[in-house]
């Protein structure tokens, strides 16, 4: 299962688990990385303080590498830069923007820099400004999305650019990282999955809410406002949905998301809060460790190709 991802970031298997905000804290992300993925701490709309009390947790549980994803709608992006600039963490992944000015300071470290791109156009534009790889991240993914799905997504990635590609969204099992793998990824990044990792510290309520999902119980809210976020079906969501239906302004809808993940995701208000969550939930039947997890994905995906090889 290496490629050569796993060369460029020093792990084993080429799995990296979704930088969540508000979920994806030092104790999951140093998880991931010593059973040899990558880890990666969500920082979100983290006060830059609490992110590097982050960082120094993963440090002490895990000598692996590990990443800090930074959200570029995050209202402290630069003190967010500075803090992982300080703390040299190995690699940062991006989502939510375009972090095309922060490339060179981060490198110049020794970080790699893995933006999420949601789009051909914005995948070259990244790549010509020297990233080190990119993930290619599919509507079928929970939080923030684009417009296209992982399937159509990653083989015109990978056609365009030439560092590696990683995919992501739909992805929760051997089969999806094989499927991935067949379209020319050379990794994949996991997120609902990992929401249900023993080692991941989100209410237990979220974990539960995922454990019973099935396949139609994600929506898409706030697509009007030009910011979609795919979400578990709750009395939350149907509010939302019903207001942005009546023309309700982006200002107002906007101010009626902001702490609706944390409420989920650390108070466990699952109904008043955001679930955001893939649609690929539905296959998350139970709670395992991260170890368990890769080491399930990676036996089936090579089962997967070794079945292939009859064909
Ligand atoms: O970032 C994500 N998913 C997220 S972030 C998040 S935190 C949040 N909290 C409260 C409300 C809403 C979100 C939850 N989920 N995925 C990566 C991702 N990046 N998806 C799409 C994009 C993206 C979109 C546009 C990346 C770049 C981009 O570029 C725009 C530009 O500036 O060119």
């Amino acid at each position: 299962m290496r490629t050569q991802l796993c060369e460029l970031l020093g792990i084993e298997y080429p799995i990296l688990q979704g930088g969540m905000a508000w979920i994806a804290t030092a104790e999951l992300a140093a998880a991931v990385s010593n059973a040899g993925g990558l880890g990666i701490i969500g920082a979100g709309n983290m006060p830059p303080e609490l992110l590097a009390e982050e960082i120094n947790k993963a440090k002490a549980y895990t000598d692996r590498p590990f990443g800090v994803n930074v959200y570029y709608l995050s209202p402290y992006v630069e003190e967010i830069i500075e803090t992982v600039i300080k703390a040299r963490v190995p690699v940062i992944a991006t989502g939510a923007g375009n972090p095309g000015k922060h490339i060179p300071r981060l490198q110049a470290i020794g970080s790699k820099v893995i933006p999420v791109v949601p789009s051909v156009a914005l995948a070259k534009r990244l790549t010509r400004l020297g990233v080190d790889a990119v993930i290619a991240e599919g509507m079928e993914a929970g939080g923030h999305i684009g417009e296209l799905t992982t399937m159509a997504l990653v083989p015109q990635i990978v056609d365009a650019v030439d560092v590696p590609v990683i995919a992501a969204g739909g992805i929760a099992d051997g089969r999806g990282m094989a499927a991935a793998l067949s379209l020319g990824a050379q990794g994949v990044q996991v997120g609902t999955r990992f929401v249900c990792a023993r080692e991941c510290t989100v209410h237990p309520n979220f974990k539960n809410m995922i454990l019973h999902a099935r396949d139609r119980d994600t929506v898409v809210t706030g697509a009007s406002t030009g910011h979609p976020v795919r979400v578990l079906k709750n009395h939350f969501s149907r509010k939302f949905k019903q207001l942005e239906a009546s023309g309700l302004p982006k200002e107002e809808l906007e101010a009626l998301g902001i702490g609706r993940l944390r409420k989920a995701a650390r108070e466990g208000d699952v109904e008043n809060g955001s679930v955001m969550a893939g649609q690929i939930a539905g296959l998350v039947k139970k709670e395992m460790s991260a170890a368990e997890i890769i080491k399930e994905m990676v036996t089936e995906a090579q089962r997967v190709f070794s079945g292939m090889k009859g064909v």
